[in-house]
Protein backbone atom coordinates (compact mmCIF):
# COMPACT_ATOMS: atom_id res chain seq x y z
CA UNK A 1 0.00 0.00 0.00
CA UNK A 2 1.23 3.71 -0.81
CA UNK A 3 0.72 6.37 2.07
CA UNK A 4 0.06 9.88 -0.11
CA UNK A 5 1.36 12.08 2.27
CA UNK A 6 -0.02 15.85 1.57
CA UNK A 7 -3.29 16.55 0.62
CA UNK A 8 -2.53 19.71 -2.30
CA UNK A 9 -2.41 19.57 -6.34
CA UNK A 10 0.52 17.13 -5.68
CA UNK A 11 -1.50 14.76 -3.60
CA UNK A 12 -4.46 14.42 -5.57
CA UNK A 13 -2.73 13.90 -9.11
CA UNK A 14 -0.92 10.76 -6.95
CA UNK A 15 -4.26 9.35 -5.75
CA UNK A 16 -5.85 9.84 -9.20
CA UNK A 17 -2.96 7.76 -10.69
CA UNK A 18 -2.65 4.91 -7.75
CA UNK A 19 -6.26 4.87 -8.42
CA UNK A 20 -6.05 4.49 -12.40
CA UNK A 21 -3.12 1.70 -11.76
CA UNK A 22 -5.35 -0.46 -9.42
CA UNK A 23 -2.86 0.42 -6.31
CA UNK A 24 -3.98 0.48 -3.03
CA UNK A 25 -3.46 3.64 -0.51
CA UNK A 26 -3.76 5.69 2.18
CA UNK A 27 -3.38 9.65 3.12
CA UNK A 28 -2.23 12.10 5.07
CA UNK A 29 -2.19 16.00 5.43
CA UNK A 30 -0.37 17.60 8.66
CA UNK A 31 -2.87 20.46 8.09
CA UNK A 32 -6.27 20.68 9.84
CA UNK A 33 -8.42 21.41 6.65
CA UNK A 34 -6.82 20.54 3.65
CA UNK A 35 -8.29 21.51 0.34
CA UNK A 36 -10.77 18.92 -1.25
CA UNK A 37 -10.43 16.89 2.10
CA UNK A 38 -14.63 16.38 2.35
CA UNK A 39 -14.74 15.67 -0.87
CA UNK A 40 -11.90 13.16 -0.52
CA UNK A 41 -13.76 11.63 2.32
CA UNK A 42 -16.78 11.42 0.56
CA UNK A 43 -15.49 9.83 -2.77
CA UNK A 44 -13.26 7.09 -1.38
CA UNK A 45 -14.99 6.27 1.96
CA UNK A 46 -12.88 3.06 2.06
CA UNK A 47 -9.69 5.02 2.25
CA UNK A 48 -8.05 5.78 5.60
CA UNK A 49 -7.34 9.48 5.41
CA UNK A 50 -5.87 11.13 8.81
CA UNK A 51 -5.53 14.71 9.13
CA UNK A 52 -3.02 16.65 11.59
CA UNK A 53 0.12 15.38 12.88
CA UNK A 54 1.53 12.36 11.40
CA UNK A 55 1.59 9.41 13.26
CA UNK A 56 3.96 6.12 12.97
CA UNK A 57 1.39 3.91 13.60
CA UNK A 58 -0.81 5.01 10.00
CA UNK A 59 2.47 3.70 8.42
CA UNK A 60 2.44 0.09 9.51
CA UNK A 61 1.25 -1.43 6.49
CA UNK A 62 2.72 0.82 4.09
CA UNK A 63 4.90 -0.12 1.44
CA UNK A 64 5.70 3.18 -0.18
CA UNK A 65 5.40 6.79 0.98
CA UNK A 66 4.51 9.25 -2.03
CA UNK A 67 5.96 12.90 0.03
CA UNK A 68 4.41 15.81 -1.30
CA UNK A 69 6.97 18.65 -2.52
CA UNK A 70 5.62 21.03 0.17
CA UNK A 71 6.01 19.20 3.29
CA UNK A 72 9.61 18.89 4.28
CA UNK A 73 10.86 15.82 4.45
CA UNK A 74 12.55 16.66 8.26
CA UNK A 75 8.94 15.91 10.06
CA UNK A 76 10.49 13.85 12.81
CA UNK A 77 8.05 11.03 12.03
CA UNK A 78 9.03 10.87 8.06
CA UNK A 79 12.62 10.75 9.76
CA UNK A 80 12.04 7.95 11.90
CA UNK A 81 9.87 6.14 9.17
CA UNK A 82 13.12 7.12 6.38
CA UNK A 83 15.53 5.27 9.49
CA UNK A 84 13.27 2.18 9.57
CA UNK A 85 14.01 2.10 5.95
CA UNK A 86 10.39 2.87 4.23
CA UNK A 87 11.17 4.62 1.09
CA UNK A 88 10.05 8.16 0.52
CA UNK A 89 9.64 9.38 -2.72
CA UNK A 90 7.55 12.03 -4.51
CA UNK A 91 5.49 12.24 -7.87
CA UNK A 92 8.04 12.68 -9.96
CA UNK A 93 9.37 9.16 -9.60
CA UNK A 94 5.83 7.89 -10.16
CA UNK A 95 5.67 9.88 -13.37
CA UNK A 96 10.09 8.47 -13.97
CA UNK A 97 8.71 4.77 -13.82
CA UNK A 98 5.31 5.07 -15.64
CA UNK A 99 5.91 7.39 -18.67
CA UNK A 100 6.61 5.70 -21.97
CA UNK A 101 7.74 9.39 -24.21
CA UNK A 102 10.49 11.50 -23.62
CA UNK A 103 11.16 14.14 -21.35
CA UNK A 104 13.41 17.47 -20.76
CA UNK A 105 13.75 18.64 -17.12
CA UNK A 106 14.28 22.05 -16.16
CA UNK A 107 15.01 23.43 -12.67
CA UNK A 108 16.91 27.19 -11.66
CA UNK A 109 16.41 29.58 -8.55
CA UNK A 110 14.83 31.47 -11.03
CA UNK A 111 13.36 31.95 -14.59
CA UNK A 112 11.96 28.33 -14.45
CA UNK A 113 8.75 28.80 -15.48
CA UNK A 114 9.72 31.30 -18.14
CA UNK A 115 12.16 28.81 -19.83
CA UNK A 116 9.44 25.76 -19.32
CA UNK A 117 6.98 27.89 -21.33
CA UNK A 118 9.35 29.21 -24.04
CA UNK A 119 10.89 25.37 -24.57
CA UNK A 120 7.36 24.14 -24.67
CA UNK A 121 6.07 26.38 -27.11
CA UNK A 122 9.10 25.61 -28.89
CA UNK A 123 8.48 22.09 -28.81
CA UNK A 124 4.30 22.48 -29.91
CA UNK A 125 5.81 24.62 -33.00
CA UNK A 126 8.16 22.30 -34.03
CA UNK A 127 5.23 20.13 -34.60
CA UNK A 128 5.87 17.69 -31.62
CA UNK A 129 3.42 15.99 -29.31
CA UNK A 130 4.41 17.92 -26.17
CA UNK A 131 3.04 17.97 -22.67
CA UNK A 132 4.11 20.41 -20.18
CA UNK A 133 3.69 19.70 -16.64
CA UNK A 134 5.77 19.85 -13.05
CA UNK A 135 6.24 22.59 -10.85
CA UNK A 136 4.76 25.18 -13.19
CA UNK A 137 1.60 24.13 -11.78
CA UNK A 138 0.62 21.10 -13.61
CA UNK A 139 1.33 17.65 -11.65
CA UNK A 140 3.37 15.42 -14.06
CA UNK A 141 1.44 12.83 -12.85
CA UNK A 142 -1.75 14.42 -15.09
CA UNK A 143 0.11 14.57 -18.18
CA UNK A 144 -0.17 10.60 -18.17
CA UNK A 145 -0.43 8.20 -19.94
CA UNK A 146 1.37 9.05 -22.79
CA UNK A 147 2.51 7.34 -25.75
CA UNK A 148 6.19 7.21 -27.23
CA UNK A 149 6.29 9.80 -29.27
CA UNK A 150 4.78 12.02 -26.62
CA UNK A 151 7.67 14.74 -25.34
CA UNK A 152 7.36 16.13 -21.95
CA UNK A 153 8.49 19.57 -20.63
CA UNK A 154 8.93 19.29 -17.23
CA UNK A 155 9.66 22.24 -15.05
CA UNK A 156 11.32 20.67 -11.85
CA UNK A 157 11.70 22.10 -8.06
CA UNK A 158 14.44 21.33 -5.68
CA UNK A 159 11.26 19.60 -3.43
CA UNK A 160 10.86 17.68 -6.05
CA UNK A 161 14.56 16.34 -7.11
CA UNK A 162 14.60 15.72 -3.63
CA UNK A 163 12.55 12.68 -3.88
CA UNK A 164 13.24 11.59 -7.60
CA UNK A 165 16.26 8.55 -8.33
CA UNK A 166 15.31 7.34 -11.51
CA UNK A 167 13.96 10.27 -14.21
CA UNK A 168 15.95 9.37 -17.45
CA UNK A 169 16.47 12.72 -19.03
CA UNK A 170 17.17 13.55 -22.72
CA UNK A 171 18.64 16.93 -21.93
CA UNK A 172 18.52 18.39 -18.18
CA UNK A 173 19.26 22.09 -17.73
CA UNK A 174 19.70 24.26 -14.56
CA UNK A 175 18.83 27.97 -15.51
CA UNK A 176 20.72 29.33 -12.28
CA UNK A 177 21.25 28.85 -8.51
CA UNK A 178 20.99 31.40 -6.07
CA UNK A 179 20.47 31.77 -2.33
CA UNK A 180 16.09 30.24 -1.87
CA UNK A 181 14.46 27.90 0.73
CA UNK A 182 17.15 28.12 3.31
CA UNK A 183 14.21 27.64 6.02
CA UNK A 184 14.57 23.62 4.09
CA UNK A 185 18.05 23.71 3.42
CA UNK A 186 21.19 24.22 5.98
CA UNK A 187 23.38 25.51 3.55
CA UNK A 188 23.19 26.61 0.23
CA UNK A 189 25.87 23.27 -0.71
CA UNK A 190 23.06 21.14 -0.07
CA UNK A 191 20.65 23.16 -2.16
CA UNK A 192 22.81 22.94 -4.85
CA UNK A 193 23.18 19.32 -4.53
CA UNK A 194 19.41 19.31 -4.14
CA UNK A 195 19.65 20.82 -8.54
CA UNK A 196 22.10 18.60 -9.24
CA UNK A 197 19.79 15.18 -8.73
CA UNK A 198 18.58 16.70 -12.31
CA UNK A 199 21.51 15.52 -13.88
CA UNK A 200 21.91 11.91 -12.62
CA UNK A 201 20.38 10.29 -15.57
CA UNK A 202 20.48 12.66 -18.34
CA UNK A 203 22.00 12.08 -21.54
CA UNK A 204 22.16 15.78 -22.57
CA UNK A 205 22.96 19.06 -19.88
CA UNK A 206 22.33 22.59 -20.30
CA UNK A 207 24.70 24.90 -18.09
CA UNK A 208 24.63 28.78 -17.36
CA UNK A 209 28.21 30.10 -18.44
CA UNK A 210 27.72 32.72 -15.81
CA UNK A 211 27.09 30.91 -13.10
CA UNK A 212 29.41 27.94 -11.74
CA UNK A 213 27.30 26.54 -8.97
CA UNK A 214 25.10 24.77 -12.65
CA UNK A 215 27.46 23.16 -13.55
CA UNK A 216 28.34 20.09 -12.66
CA UNK A 217 31.29 18.09 -10.93
CA UNK A 218 32.01 15.65 -13.23
CA UNK A 219 31.63 16.37 -16.66
CA UNK A 220 30.32 13.13 -18.31
CA UNK A 221 27.58 14.14 -19.87
CA UNK A 222 27.31 16.02 -22.93
CA UNK A 223 27.15 19.72 -22.33
CA UNK A 224 25.75 23.18 -24.14
CA UNK A 225 26.03 26.04 -22.15
CA UNK A 226 24.21 29.58 -22.34
CA UNK A 227 24.92 32.98 -21.69
CA UNK A 228 24.74 36.79 -21.72
CA UNK A 229 28.99 36.58 -23.09
CA UNK A 230 30.27 36.13 -26.55
CA UNK A 231 29.57 32.28 -27.49
CA UNK A 232 32.28 30.26 -28.27
CA UNK A 233 31.42 27.15 -31.05
CA UNK A 234 28.51 25.31 -29.97
CA UNK A 235 27.34 27.68 -27.35
CA UNK A 236 24.31 30.11 -26.84
CA UNK A 237 25.35 34.17 -25.94
CA UNK A 238 25.01 37.38 -27.30
CA UNK A 239 27.03 38.48 -30.41
CA UNK A 240 27.18 42.34 -31.00
CA UNK A 241 27.61 43.31 -34.67
CA UNK A 242 27.03 47.13 -36.02
CA UNK A 243 25.77 48.23 -32.89
CA UNK A 244 23.24 45.79 -32.89
CA UNK A 245 22.89 43.15 -30.39
CA UNK A 246 22.26 39.17 -31.40
CA UNK A 247 21.22 36.09 -29.66
CA UNK A 248 23.72 33.62 -31.53
CA UNK A 249 24.80 30.10 -31.99
CA UNK A 250 28.55 30.47 -31.91
CA UNK A 251 28.88 32.87 -35.00
CA UNK A 252 25.44 32.06 -36.34
CA UNK A 253 23.54 35.04 -35.61
CA UNK A 254 19.91 34.05 -34.60
CA UNK A 255 17.80 37.00 -33.51
CA UNK A 256 18.07 40.69 -33.03
CA UNK A 257 17.15 41.05 -29.50
CA UNK A 258 15.04 44.08 -29.97
CA UNK A 259 12.82 41.40 -31.79
CA UNK A 260 12.32 39.66 -28.26
CA UNK A 261 8.95 40.92 -26.36
CA UNK A 262 10.40 39.53 -23.26
CA UNK A 263 11.89 42.49 -21.84
CA UNK A 264 14.98 42.66 -19.83
CA UNK A 265 18.64 41.39 -19.85
CA UNK A 266 17.66 38.65 -17.75
CA UNK A 267 15.31 37.46 -20.37
CA UNK A 268 17.32 37.34 -22.96
CA UNK A 269 19.68 35.16 -20.88
CA UNK A 270 16.19 33.36 -20.49
CA UNK A 271 15.60 33.17 -24.37
CA UNK A 272 18.87 32.01 -24.98
CA UNK A 273 18.67 29.32 -22.06
CA UNK A 274 15.21 28.27 -24.24
CA UNK A 275 17.67 27.97 -27.13
CA UNK A 276 20.19 25.51 -25.85
CA UNK A 277 17.64 23.45 -24.53
CA UNK A 278 15.41 23.19 -27.92
CA UNK A 279 18.43 23.13 -30.06
CA UNK A 280 19.58 19.81 -27.40
CA UNK A 281 16.34 18.49 -27.89
CA UNK A 282 17.01 18.55 -31.61
CA UNK A 283 14.85 21.54 -32.82
CA UNK A 284 15.50 23.49 -35.58
CA UNK A 285 16.37 27.06 -35.17
CA UNK A 286 13.33 28.66 -37.27
CA UNK A 287 9.72 27.22 -35.32
CA UNK A 288 12.05 28.36 -32.23
CA UNK A 289 12.73 31.78 -33.13
CA UNK A 290 8.93 32.29 -34.41
CA UNK A 291 8.42 31.67 -30.99
CA UNK A 292 11.00 34.49 -29.27
CA UNK A 293 9.38 36.65 -31.80
CA UNK A 294 5.78 36.42 -30.64
CA UNK A 295 5.74 35.12 -26.17
CA UNK A 296 5.29 38.42 -24.42
CA UNK A 297 5.90 36.68 -20.87
CA UNK A 298 3.55 34.96 -18.18
CA UNK A 299 1.56 36.95 -15.66
CA UNK A 300 3.11 37.99 -12.50
CA UNK A 301 6.56 38.41 -13.50
CA UNK A 302 7.49 41.82 -14.17
CA UNK A 303 4.17 42.12 -15.60
CA UNK A 304 3.33 45.98 -16.24
CA UNK A 305 -0.70 46.52 -14.61
CA UNK A 306 -0.60 49.90 -15.78
CA UNK A 307 0.88 52.97 -17.05
CA UNK A 308 -1.07 56.05 -15.73
CA UNK A 309 0.44 59.58 -15.24
CA UNK A 310 3.36 58.37 -16.64
CA UNK A 311 3.88 56.46 -13.99
CA UNK A 312 4.41 52.22 -14.68
CA UNK A 313 2.79 49.94 -12.34
CA UNK A 314 4.73 46.52 -12.66
CA UNK A 315 3.32 43.19 -10.90
CA UNK A 316 6.42 40.82 -9.95
CA UNK A 317 4.34 38.44 -7.26
CA UNK A 318 6.80 35.77 -8.27
CA UNK A 319 9.38 37.09 -7.61
CA UNK A 320 9.47 34.78 -4.56
CA UNK A 321 13.16 35.25 -3.58
CA UNK A 322 16.02 37.65 -3.36
CA UNK A 323 17.83 36.72 -7.09
CA UNK A 324 14.42 37.42 -8.91
CA UNK A 325 13.92 40.95 -6.79
CA UNK A 326 17.19 41.71 -8.20
CA UNK A 327 16.76 40.97 -11.74
CA UNK A 328 13.43 42.40 -11.83
CA UNK A 329 14.89 46.05 -10.02
CA UNK A 330 18.03 45.33 -12.80
CA UNK A 331 15.25 44.89 -15.83
CA UNK A 332 13.74 48.70 -14.65
CA UNK A 333 16.96 50.58 -13.38
CA UNK A 334 18.13 53.48 -15.38
CA UNK A 335 21.46 53.91 -15.16
CA UNK A 336 22.31 57.43 -12.36
CA UNK A 337 17.87 57.57 -11.72
CA UNK A 338 16.54 56.77 -8.86
CA UNK A 339 12.98 56.31 -10.03
CA UNK A 340 11.94 53.06 -8.53
CA UNK A 341 9.06 52.64 -5.78
CA UNK A 342 9.60 48.81 -4.47
CA UNK A 343 6.95 47.14 -2.53
CA UNK A 344 8.26 43.85 -0.76
CA UNK A 345 7.68 41.40 1.91
CA UNK A 346 5.80 38.04 2.91
CA UNK A 347 7.23 35.20 4.30
CA UNK A 348 11.41 35.39 4.02
CA UNK A 349 12.13 31.73 4.07
CA UNK A 350 14.96 32.20 6.23
CA UNK A 351 16.86 34.51 3.31
CA UNK A 352 19.84 36.99 3.82
CA UNK A 353 18.55 39.95 2.10
CA UNK A 354 21.11 42.03 2.23
CA UNK A 355 22.90 41.25 -1.79
CA UNK A 356 19.52 43.71 -2.43
CA UNK A 357 21.44 46.95 -0.82
CA UNK A 358 23.64 47.92 -3.62
CA UNK A 359 20.45 47.71 -6.21
CA UNK A 360 18.45 49.47 -3.84
CA UNK A 361 20.86 52.28 -2.85
CA UNK A 362 21.05 53.05 -6.57
CA UNK A 363 18.08 52.73 -8.28
CA UNK A 364 15.17 52.56 -5.10
CA UNK A 365 13.78 56.09 -3.96
CA UNK A 366 11.38 54.26 -1.61
CA UNK A 367 10.97 50.74 -0.01
CA UNK A 368 7.64 49.90 1.03
CA UNK A 369 7.63 46.71 2.97
CA UNK A 370 4.87 44.40 4.40
CA UNK A 371 4.65 40.78 5.65
CA UNK A 372 5.51 38.82 8.68
CA UNK A 373 9.09 39.29 7.39
CA UNK A 374 9.30 43.01 7.01
CA UNK A 375 11.24 44.35 9.48
CA UNK A 376 14.03 41.73 8.66
CA UNK A 377 14.05 43.34 5.29
CA UNK A 378 13.90 46.91 6.69
CA UNK A 379 16.71 45.89 8.81
CA UNK A 380 18.96 44.03 6.54
CA UNK A 381 18.30 47.24 3.92
CA UNK A 382 18.61 49.82 6.36
CA UNK A 383 20.57 53.19 5.59
CA UNK A 384 19.77 52.76 1.65
CA UNK A 385 16.99 54.68 0.94
CA UNK A 386 14.19 55.39 2.55
CA UNK A 387 12.28 52.50 4.00
CA UNK A 388 8.19 52.66 5.23
CA UNK A 389 6.56 49.91 6.84
CA UNK A 390 2.64 49.08 5.52
CA UNK A 391 0.00 47.00 7.66
CA UNK A 392 -0.62 44.88 4.56
CA UNK A 393 -0.44 45.08 0.41
CA UNK A 394 -3.39 47.04 0.33
CA UNK A 395 -1.82 50.13 2.13
CA UNK A 396 1.67 49.90 0.74
CA UNK A 397 -0.18 50.20 -2.57
CA UNK A 398 -1.93 53.48 -1.24
CA UNK A 399 1.72 54.26 0.39
CA UNK A 400 3.02 54.18 -3.68
CA UNK A 401 0.73 56.00 -5.04
CA UNK A 402 0.76 58.47 -2.57
CA UNK A 403 4.66 59.08 -3.29
CA UNK A 404 4.47 58.38 -6.87
CA UNK A 405 5.69 61.40 -9.16
CA UNK A 406 5.52 61.29 -12.96
CA UNK A 407 8.40 59.07 -14.65
CA UNK A 408 8.59 56.83 -11.49
CA UNK A 409 7.91 53.12 -11.34
CA UNK A 410 5.76 51.53 -8.77
CA UNK A 411 7.40 47.59 -8.47
CA UNK A 412 6.09 44.86 -6.34
CA UNK A 413 8.79 42.36 -6.19
CA UNK A 414 8.46 40.98 -3.07
CA UNK A 415 11.44 38.59 -2.63
CA UNK A 416 9.55 36.48 -0.39
CA UNK A 417 6.77 33.66 -0.63
CA UNK A 418 3.10 34.68 -0.05
CA UNK A 419 1.71 32.20 2.17
CA UNK A 420 1.73 34.29 5.31
CA UNK A 421 -1.15 36.47 4.09
CA UNK A 422 -2.30 34.73 0.69
CA UNK A 423 -2.97 31.35 -1.09
CA UNK A 424 0.09 31.76 -3.75
CA UNK A 425 2.09 33.79 -5.87
CA UNK A 426 -0.83 33.90 -8.22
CA UNK A 427 -3.75 34.67 -5.34
CA UNK A 428 -1.19 37.46 -4.37
CA UNK A 429 -0.44 39.26 -7.73
CA UNK A 430 -4.24 38.87 -9.04
CA UNK A 431 -5.45 41.04 -5.80
CA UNK A 432 -1.99 43.34 -6.28
CA UNK A 433 -3.70 44.01 -10.02
CA UNK A 434 -7.18 44.65 -8.53
CA UNK A 435 -5.98 47.08 -6.39
CA UNK A 436 -3.95 48.92 -8.02
CA UNK A 437 -6.65 49.38 -10.77
CA UNK A 438 -9.35 49.94 -8.43
CA UNK A 439 -6.94 52.92 -6.40
CA UNK A 440 -6.12 54.37 -10.06
CA UNK A 441 -9.16 54.50 -11.11
CA UNK A 442 -10.41 56.61 -8.01
N1 LIG B 1 1.25 21.37 3.48
C1 LIG B 1 1.20 21.07 4.80
N2 LIG B 1 0.94 19.80 5.15
C2 LIG B 1 0.71 18.82 4.26
C3 LIG B 1 0.75 19.13 2.91
C4 LIG B 1 1.02 20.42 2.54
O1 LIG B 1 1.39 21.93 5.66
O2 LIG B 1 0.47 17.67 4.69
C5 LIG B 1 1.52 22.77 3.06
C6 LIG B 1 2.92 22.92 2.49
O3 LIG B 1 3.88 23.19 3.48
C7 LIG B 1 2.73 24.06 1.51
C8 LIG B 1 1.29 23.88 1.02
O4 LIG B 1 0.66 23.07 2.00
O5 LIG B 1 2.82 25.30 2.17
C9 LIG B 1 1.20 23.21 -0.34
O6 LIG B 1 2.06 22.07 -0.37
P1 LIG B 1 1.84 20.86 -1.38
O7 LIG B 1 3.06 20.02 -1.39
O8 LIG B 1 0.53 20.19 -1.14
O9 LIG B 1 1.74 21.67 -2.75
P2 LIG B 1 0.92 21.30 -4.06
O10 LIG B 1 -0.41 21.93 -4.01
O11 LIG B 1 0.99 19.85 -4.30
O12 LIG B 1 1.81 22.08 -5.14
C10 LIG B 1 3.08 21.54 -5.47
C11 LIG B 1 4.08 22.68 -5.58
N3 LIG B 1 4.13 23.40 -4.30
C12 LIG B 1 5.22 23.37 -3.53
O13 LIG B 1 6.22 22.75 -3.81
C13 LIG B 1 5.16 24.16 -2.26
C14 LIG B 1 3.66 23.62 -6.70
O14 LIG B 1 4.70 24.58 -6.89
C15 LIG B 1 3.51 22.83 -7.99
O15 LIG B 1 3.01 23.70 -9.00
C16 LIG B 1 2.54 21.69 -7.79
O16 LIG B 1 2.99 20.85 -6.70
C17 LIG B 1 2.42 20.79 -9.03
O17 LIG B 1 3.61 20.13 -9.29
C18 LIG B 1 4.48 25.90 -6.37
C19 LIG B 1 5.66 26.33 -5.53
O18 LIG B 1 5.53 27.28 -4.75
C20 LIG B 1 4.35 26.88 -7.53
N4 LIG B 1 6.82 25.68 -5.67
C21 LIG B 1 8.03 26.10 -4.99
C22 LIG B 1 8.74 27.19 -5.76
O19 LIG B 1 8.53 27.30 -6.99
O20 LIG B 1 9.55 27.91 -5.12
C23 LIG B 1 8.97 24.90 -4.87
P1 LIG C 1 10.44 30.34 -11.39
O1 LIG C 1 9.46 29.39 -12.01
O2 LIG C 1 11.82 29.74 -11.27
O3 LIG C 1 9.97 30.99 -10.15
P2 LIG C 1 9.68 32.45 -13.28
O4 LIG C 1 9.95 32.32 -14.74
O5 LIG C 1 8.30 32.23 -12.82
O6 LIG C 1 10.68 31.49 -12.50
O7 LIG C 1 10.18 33.87 -12.78
C1 LIG C 1 10.14 34.17 -11.40
C2 LIG C 1 10.81 35.49 -11.13
O8 LIG C 1 12.20 35.37 -11.35
C3 LIG C 1 10.33 36.59 -12.05
O9 LIG C 1 9.34 37.28 -11.38
C4 LIG C 1 11.57 37.45 -12.31
O10 LIG C 1 11.60 38.54 -11.43
C5 LIG C 1 12.74 36.55 -11.93
N1 LIG C 1 13.54 36.10 -13.07
C6 LIG C 1 13.15 35.75 -14.32
N2 LIG C 1 14.21 35.37 -15.07
C7 LIG C 1 15.31 35.47 -14.28
C8 LIG C 1 16.70 35.19 -14.45
N3 LIG C 1 17.19 34.74 -15.61
N4 LIG C 1 17.52 35.41 -13.40
C9 LIG C 1 17.05 35.87 -12.23
N5 LIG C 1 15.75 36.14 -12.00
C10 LIG C 1 14.87 35.94 -13.00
Amino acid sequence: MYAVVGLGQTGLSVIDFLNRIGATWCAMDTREAPPHIDALRTQFPQNSIHIGPLREEDFKEVSEIVLSPGLSPHDPVLIALAKQGFPIIGDIELFARAHRGRVVGITGSNAKSTVTTLVAKMVEKAGLEMRMGGNIGIPALSLLPDNPNTLHVLELSSFQLDTTDSLELEVAGILNITEDHRDRYATIQEYIDSKHRIFKHAQHIVVNREDDNTYPNDVANIKTSFGLSVPASQTFGLLTEDNQMYLAYGDMRLLEVKELLLQGRHNWSNALAALAIGHSLGLDFPPMLDVLRTFSGLPHRCQLVIHKNHIAWYNDSKGTNVGATLAAISGLQLPGKRHLILIAGGLGKGADFSPLRSVVKDSVKLLIVFGQDKLRIQEALWGTTDIVDAADLLTAIALADEHAVSGDVVLFSPACASYDMFDNYEHRGTLYCQWVLERLAE
